[in-house]
């Protein structure tokens, strides 16, 4: 197990306003990757030490914390340049990461998929990528670990042609996976079943939403990034009506641009979705702050005409009186903010009630019974509608369908009595 000494620098009044929810943040982010936090040290600067980043008279003092704390890792809350981290290094004789290095670790560590894992991998080789030209970082000398998890010690440790090579290799694999996965998008988005994505800060509760709407068992865990690679499952409402859910990666603030790009792929599920449902953690101290974050990076991706709906989640834990501080978001929208307990279940019914009412605003059942002389129109009226119920009889099949569509006319002979489009 790992000890851990963090650190944050805030070199402006906005910095030092945001230093806890940050360092509370990193910490999370360290001991899902592994390590104990054994301190947290935040420093108020004006400027950045182009040697160590942080003050000298600080590096004085971590060294003497680490003797103490029995600590051999230090995190820095930001990104350190190549030689920022080798003099830290070569000063305080422990491992030094930076942010984005452990949030990398943590993405090696939970990428299950071919795609994720490959993803992940170019992540790490472009990160150390301009590195390795200044660096010449020896990792085995301060040991494995957190930040030498993914592409391995030996790789990382190849000379640069070898890497610039392999990160080519993984864009073509990576290239042509996308290829299959867009060729399913396209079978999907010929379906008439609406699709709605999750979205929210990581460990807002996306997957226990995702669990409990659609009743499948999914991977949830206290871990920040526990969900990297996103699933789609059927929710079902009580008249038959359904749509397609999809669990994704969680966001965070200062998301290395890196991982950003690599997980565009994994976001396009957003952008083929018909409606967003962005979970927010009520009990952090700084929920708006990351729904905030969250929303800018719906922005970045461009799926900002999609509705969004916003649900508070977890209100379980909170008492009652606290739940006005969310009152005044949705205001003027004319819609009541959505509070619910993805864990026990409140607001669920409330929450699929809503997205009914968007999903299926145009949808209108109908009932049809086509002749099995015209089996060419029953295989093909799943692109057409959402098939409700399907029975067959001697004569053919007799639907109940959803559509929104009027290009069911070549169905209209077989509406059963009483329809009309
Ligand atoms: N008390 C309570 N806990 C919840 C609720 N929803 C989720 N949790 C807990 O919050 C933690 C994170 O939940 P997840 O569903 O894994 O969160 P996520 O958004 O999928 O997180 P990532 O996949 O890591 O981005 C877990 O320990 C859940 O049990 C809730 O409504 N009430
Ligand atoms: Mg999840």
């Amino acid at each position: 197990m790992e000890k851990a000494i963090l650190i944050n620098l805030a070199i402006s009044k906005k910095e030092a306003a945001e230093a806890e929810n940050s360092i509370a943040e990193l910490a999370g982010l360290a001991t899902s990757a592994g390590a104990t936090v054994v301190a947290k040290i935040i420093q108020s600067r004006n400027t950045i030490s182009p040697k160590y980043y942080i003050g000298e008279g600080k590096v004085a003092e971590l060294e003497a914390l680490i003797k103490q704390t029995g600590a051999n890792l230090v995190i820095i809350d930001s990104n350190l340049t190549p030689a920022q981290q080798r003099n830290l290094e070569e000063t305080l004789k422990v491992k030094v990461l930076d942010r984005t290095q452990v949030i990398l670790d943590i993405f090696a560590k939970r990428a299950r998929t071919n795609e994720g894992k490959l993803q992940v991998e170019l992540a790490q080789l472009s990160y150390l990528l301009p590195r390795l030209k200044t660096q010449g970082r020896v990792l085995s000398r301060l040991g494995g670990g957190i930040g030498t998890r993914g592409p391995g010690e030996k790789k990382l440790e190849e000379d640069r042609r070898r890497i610039t090579d392999r990160i080519g290799r993984i864009k073509k694999e990576i290239d042509s996976l996308q290829k299959r996965r867009a060729q399913q998008r396209e079978v999907r988005k010929k379906s008439p079943v609406p699709a709605v994505s999750l979205v929210g800060y990581t460990s807002a509760g996306k997957s226990t939403l995702f669990n409990n709407l659609a009743r499948e068992h999914r991977y949830t865990s206290p871990h920040l990034f526990s969900t990297l690679d996103s699933t789609i499952r059927r929710v079902t409402f009580s008249n038959g009506f359904y749509f397609f859910l999809s669990d994704t990666v969680g966001f965070i603030k200062k998301l290395p641009l890196e991982l950003i790009s690599a997980f565009r792929a994994t976001l396009e599920e957003i952008r083929e979705a018909d409606c967003l449902l962005h979970v927010i953690d009520v009990t952090s101290d700084d929920a708006l702050e990351q729904a905030e974050a969250v929303d800018k990076i719906l922005n970045e991706l461009r799926v900002s005409d999609l509705p969004v709906v916003k649900v508070y989640n977890k209100i379980d834990l909170l008492p009652e009186p606290e739940r006005n501080k969310f009152l005044h978001i949705n205001k003027g929208s004319g819609q009541l903010p959505l509070y619910i307990s993805a864990l026990t279940g409140d607001g669920l019914d409330q929450l699929k009630d809503r997205l009914r009412r968007i999903l299926f605003k145009n949808f209108r059942t109908l009932r049809l019974r086509i002749p099995k002389s015209r089996a060419e129109l029953a295989s093909s009226l799943p692109r057409q509608a959402i098939i409700i119920k399907k029975i067959e009889t001697l004569e053919g099949w007799e639907y109940q369908v959803a559509t929104e569509k009027t290009s069911l006319y070549t169905y209209l002979p077989y509406l059963q009595k009483g329809e009309g489009l």
